[in-house]
């Protein structure tokens, strides 16, 4: 009985001393960065496979917006740990080496030279074939050859850890996004000026999506909060939001979550818009001075506003 019991405490001795060790040192809050990406000890980081093929310059980008990079073989942990999840590939997979901007000087998104990276090179490469490849793809086997950056390929996105990764009251990392409880949502302005497909990715890969507006309060606090933040689009009087029109007879608006724009709860169009200017104003934007909803070219580069709902909605 004496033995039991002292084997019992030793025990909880043990497990308790493992969970001191692993609060101290971080080992316990692996799950931390986002859902979608995989802790993995040997990489000191998150790993996201993203097994939906894309094009170079679009994978870098959405690592990016998931607040990732796009993964290198830049050291001998990280090479083995691209090789491992190479293993069960049936093709090759983009890295982050690229030479786009000079024939020849490979270079990662982390801005490490390919001359310090520990790889392999496959069979008869690098060879530039016909002067086209310029990316660095790493093959099922491990070996690395260079390919044309516009194919569409796998890739992987790397979270290093630094610690600074703690999941806010917004459900994500990303510490730009701000809770407003009266609308139960989270929200993050995006100054950059990029198209509204553009917006509309960057806010799904950071886990929320383009602004809905569910309320004539929702849109007053977008205005409030973002009418004066400094911008330098070519067009400073509206933003991007999150409802389109995709059909050319323009008899159904949808929000990016899929209802009727009328559905959502606040649908005022500014005065004598939608307008539809030369046929080509087919996604949504709202004027920074409250005004209402205006149609507007969607490959015309404005700001944006991300939304996370978090409550349900109050206003
Ligand atoms: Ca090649
Ligand atoms: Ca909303
Ligand atoms: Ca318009």
């Amino acid at each position: 009985m004496i033995a039991n019991f002292s084997i019992s405490c030793v025990h909880i001795f043990i497990v308790l001393y493992i969970l001191a060790i692993e609060v101290k040192y971080g080992l316990a809050g692996h799950g931390e960065f986002r859902r979608d990406y995989t802790y993995t000890p040997e990489a000191k980081g998150w790993i996201k496979f993203h097994r939906v093929p894309a094009p170079w310059l679009e994978a870098r980008l959405k690592c990016y917006y998931e607040g990732a990079v796009l993964m290198s073989p830049v050291n001998e942990q990280l090479y083995a740990v691209m090789r491992n999840l190479m293993l069960s590939r049936a093709d090759a997979s983009f890295t982050g080496v690229q030479s786009l901007t000079s024939t020849g000087d490979y270079i990662s998104i982390e801005g490490i030279n390919l001359l310090q990276m520990p790889i392999q090179w496959a069979k008869g490469e690098p060879d530039n074939l016909n002067d086209t490849e310029r990316c660095l793809a790493i093959l099922p086997d491990g070996s690395i050859s260079d390919t044309k950056c516009e194919q569409v390929r796998t890739y992987m996105c790397y979270k290093e850890k630094t610690g600074d990764e703690t999941i806010t009251e917004c459900g994500t990392s990303d510490k730009e996004y701000t809770l407003d409880n009266r609308t139960g949502s989270c929200y993050k302005f995006h100054p950059d000026c990029v198209t509204w497909w553009r917006a509309h990715m960057a806010c799904s890969s950071e886990g929320g999506y383009l602004v809905i507006i569910n309320s004539e309060f929702e849109a007053k606090l977008l205005n409030e909060r973002y009418a004066t933040k400094k911008i330098k689009c070519h067009e400073l009087r509206f933003i991007h939001v999150g409802f389109l029109n995709p059909y050319s007879d323009r008899a159904y608006w949808f929000t990016v979550d899929g209802k009727r724009l009328e559905d959502a709860g606040y649908d005022r169009w500014a005065q004598n818009e939608p307008n539809n200017v030369a046929g080509t104003e087919n996604c949504g934007s709202l004027l920074r001075n409250n005004e209402g909803f205006n149609d507007w070219p969607c490959n015309d580069y404005l700001p944006f506003v991300c939304e996370i709902p978090i409550h349900n909605r109050k206003n």
